[in-house]
């Protein structure tokens, strides 16, 4: 195994991390061996508060710029992205143990979502409204927000801070990040990779003011600060269910907004006129992808009754043939969980399985001799005869419980009796399953596909999902407008003062 904190040390050099960056004392560990390859700086609770107070700062002065040209920002960052791509891709594989493809299938979803957000920065429309009035005017108007607090998880430590900084940005606000406390080493490229684009801004005759993107590196005291503050109208946070609970209570006591993305346990459905050969590559990606550690990883899985037999075969063979191991050789598909308190989860949930008699193939941990601080997992597949225990909680783990159907409207209702509600699948050639699938009585997730698997969501259109998974739209479609405040405007051109509703009020 080559020695990863000395890849680890250069490819943040090659993106102008500052070595005083890593002369800190928190500890960061490569889930691909497990051993230590960074210590950086985390964040004081008093450097939190400054850098609150310079994001406020920074926000005064950047809603004052007019959105094109703050377009030109994210159009910079764009293409730093790019220019940094392999080196980010890379450290994204090294820090979280995605395989080569889905680290800089990452850094790709980065680049695009900057497209969007510069293509946004022209369209950030609102309405003109007739009204009741003679010569008078309505309109809408989409102002700047203020400081938005980004909280990202490991999973995907750096698309998510993307898809809500280049929003935000566009629309005029400075952002605050507290990244996963397993991921500070990406974050940090992030931040180098915006000052390159800052400084090409500013030679090109536009300050960015000092505190637009402030990151802070730490714990979950750091967290709650962000959540807390008066200054932070908006908090955008990506996690469990149980911390999007906590930080959605908190954002509510002192009316401030949130964009919660949280736990998905996302189900497909495989009708009998399924191509069995699509499915089989949807499902296999969908739910061993990632080593399922996707908030959209597929993990409850439908079979009609009359395909169930071959189908299951066929996805077990599989399950007990993909390659687990380091992700960083091309060959593998599955990678390491992110730590060993994740693989006490999946066993657990494994456990709980048998005993209301699961029957499991694969789960088990490998690699335990090259890797014995690293947490690779066989990928599981577990036969259910119903939906109980695990099967209705979120275990960040590649566990795909599959069950039998026999109806259709019975397999959507089974799939939508769970608390989460983030993505969901129909595989079929059959246009009135589909139809049936996507209509006001299918599925109830933010994200319903049609012979498409749980993940793997492009940008352009609004990710998130409903119930437990928080309600929270980012990325695509008209998400933007979480990230500014709306204001109605009503103009009277004329020099009579009719009120509306026909009220009369002579004095
Ligand atoms: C996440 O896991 O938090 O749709 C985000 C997907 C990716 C994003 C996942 N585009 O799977």
């Amino acid at each position: 195994m080559p020695d990863l904190s000395a890849e680890t040390r250069s490819l943040l050099a090659s993106l102008d991390v500052p070595a005083d960056a890593l002369a800190g004392d928190m500890p960061v560990r490569s889930p691909v061996d497990g051993r230590e390859i960074a210590r950086v700086v985390a964040a004081t609770p008093q450097g939190a508060h400054e850098g609150i107070a310079a994001a406020r700062a920074a926000f005064l002065a950047w809603r004052l710029v007019p959105a094109p040209r703050r377009g030109e920002l994210v159009r910079l960052l764009g293409e730093e992205l790019r220019a940094g791509k392999q080196a980010l891709g890379r450290l994204v594989s090294i820090e979280v143990g995605k395989s080569p493809s889905e680290g800089l299938g990452e850094v790709q979803e980065m680049i695009d979502i900057c497209d969007f957000a510069v293509g946004l920065s022209r369209q950030l429309h609102g309405l003109t409204i007739m009204t009741e009035r003679p010569e008078h005017r309505m309109m809408e108007t989409w102002h700047p927000l203020g400081v938005t607090g980004v909280i990202s998880a490991f999973n995907f430590p750096v698309a998510v801070w993307s898809w809500n900084a280049a929003l935000a940005l566009v629309c005029g606000n400075s952002v605050v990040w507290k990244p996963s406390e397993k991921t500070p080493l990406t974050a940090l490229a992030c931040a180098a990779i915006f000052r390159r684009a800052a400084a090409r801004f500013a030679a090109s005759g536009s300050a960015v003011p000092d505190g637009l993107l402030v990151l802070l590196n730490g714990g979950r005291e750091i967290g709650e600060i962000l959540v807390d503050h008066p200054d932070v109208p908006l908090v955008s946070a990506t996690g469990s269910t149980a911390m999007g609970r906590a930080v959605g209570q908190r954002l509510a006591a002192r009316f401030a907004r949130a964009i919660l993305e949280l736990g998905g346990n996302n189900a497909a459905i495989v009708t009998p006129s399924a191509d069995l050969e699509l499915t089989l590559r949807g499902v296999a990606f969908a739910a061993m992808g990632t080593a399922g550690q996707r908030c959209t990883t597929l993990r409850r899985l439908f079979v009609h009754d009359g395909i169930y037999d071959g189908f299951v075969a066929r996805l077990k063979s599989a399950y007990e043939s993909v390659t687990v191991g380091s992700p960083l050789d091309e060959g593998n598909l599955v990678g390491p969980l992110i730590d060993a308190a994740a693989m006490e989860r999946m066993q657990q949930a494994l456990d709980a399985a048998r005993a209301l008699g699961g029957v499991v193939t694969g789960g088990n941990r490998e690699k335990a001799g090259e890797f014995p601080d690293a947490f690779y997992a066989r990928p599981a597949l577990v036969e259910m005869a119903g939906q109980a225990g695990p099967v209705l909680d979120e275990t960040f783990a590649p566990i795909l419980y599959v069950m039998k159907y026999t109806d259709l409207d019975q397999a959507i209702a089974a799939q939508n009796a769970v608390p989460q509600g983030l993505s969901s699948a129909v595989f079929t050639t059959d246009l009135r399953q589909a139809e049936r699938f996507l209509s006001a009585a299918g599925s109830d997730c933010g994200i319903a596909n049609v012979n498409i698997g749980t993940s793997g969501a492009e940008i352009g259109g609004a990710f998130g999902g409903e119930k437990e998974t928080g309600g929270g739209r980012e990325s695509g479609s008209d998400a933007w407008k979480g990230y500014m405040r709306r204001a109605t405007n009503t103009i009277n051109y004329g020099s009579t003062l009719p009120l509306a509703q026909g009220v009369s009020f002579d004095i």
